[in-house]
């Protein structure tokens, strides 16, 4: 139960998923019993089942979340969408604050550069865009199906590996391939997947977490030059970077914590 303005309230809540942390956080909603809904915006053809009641598709902007909200008499709001999920993110501050539903988000942390990797840091997309080498280079492109064609129009002479979570994108055999491969990945995958490819750049974004670092890894082992894309601007929320933390948040008690320990 959490107390809440002299009241206890039993929550109600939006988990705003695509990440492992939200199937981490998930599976402690479900073990403890708490009414939640997960929601995917339905970017992939089979995202990963839930042990949660789950949606699947935007809101219809900030209106329609807000609609959501009240219709669905949610309590509370996580929002435990990818760091490049931006606009998810803007929309579900302006939405709990406009219908003060309590918002918290699920965040992990920025990759941070180690001895011996070669990163160049860039802002944006179109920043990695204008970062490409001017010399034809094998570039791993794991960034996702959204932003592919700037990268190849700008760079005919390179050849590519691109990396997509469903079967679409297509590529002339003299210009690149394209693996179909749903993370999370392995450095001994990612490290053969690049020396068999010969690749000597990267581009990826910092989303953080394990699932997508293994490519980093692999990358510092092979000398290759990393573009790396920082994330985007988020709105001012409160922030906790575990699963514990956002349990602690709901004030559930501790046998919640043990599971997810
Ligand atoms: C639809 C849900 C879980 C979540 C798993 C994490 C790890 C594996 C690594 C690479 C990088 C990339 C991409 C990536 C990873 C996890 C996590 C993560 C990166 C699924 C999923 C959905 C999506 C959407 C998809 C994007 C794309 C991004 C592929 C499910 C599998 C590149 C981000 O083809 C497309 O249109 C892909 C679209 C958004 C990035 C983009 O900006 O375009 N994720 N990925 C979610 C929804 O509909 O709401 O299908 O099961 C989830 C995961 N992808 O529960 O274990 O936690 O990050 N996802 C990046 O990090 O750069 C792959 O190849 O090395
Ligand atoms: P985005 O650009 O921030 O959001 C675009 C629109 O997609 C939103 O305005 C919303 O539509 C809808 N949407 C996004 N996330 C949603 C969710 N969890 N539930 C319901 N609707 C959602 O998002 P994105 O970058 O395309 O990412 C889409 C999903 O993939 C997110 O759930 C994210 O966590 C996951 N993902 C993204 C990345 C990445 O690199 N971007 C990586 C891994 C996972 P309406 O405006 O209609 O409400």
């Amino acid at each position: 139960m959490i107390v809440n303005q002299g009241s206890t309230i039993t929550p109600r809540v939006l988990l705003l998923g695509g990440t492992s942390e939200a199937s981490e956080l998930a599976r402690a909603l479900a073990a403890a019993k708490v009414a939640a809904v997960f929601s995917y915006a339905g970017r992939t053809a089979q995202p990963l089942p839930q042990p949660l009641p789950t949606r699947v598709g935007g809101f219809g902007g900030v209106a329609g979340l807000c609609e959501y909200l009240r219709s669905q008499r949610i309590t509370h709001v996580i929002d435990a969408t990818h760091p490049f999920a931006a606009q998810m993110s803007w929309h579900a501050a302006q939405a709990c604050a406009a219908t003060g539903v309590a918002l918290l988000a699920l965040q992990r942390p920025a990759w941070t550069r180690q001895a011996r990797d070669r990163w160049q840091s860039v802002p944006d997309i179109p920043a990695a865009v204008a970062a490409l080498p001017r010399e034809p280079a094998r570039i791993f492109l794991a960034i996702g199906r959204q932003h592919i064609q700037p990268f190849l129009e700008a760079g005919p002479h390179h050849w590519w590996l691109l990396r997509v979570v469903d079967a679409g994108p297509t590529l002339p055999a003299r210009q690149g391939v394209v693996v179909v491969a749903r993370g999370p990945f392995t450095p001994e995958g990612d490290w053969a997947l690049m020396r068999d490819h010969g690749i000597t750049h990267l581009i990826a974004k910092n989303a953080g977490g394990q699932g997508g670092y293994a490519k980093l890894e692999a990358a510092r082992r092979l000398g290759c030059t990393v573009i790396m894309i920082e994330r985007p601007p988020q709105p001012d929320r409160p922030v906790v970077e575990t699963v514990a933390g956002v349990l602690h948040w709901l004030g559930l008690t501790e046998e919640a914590h043990a599971v997810v320990t």
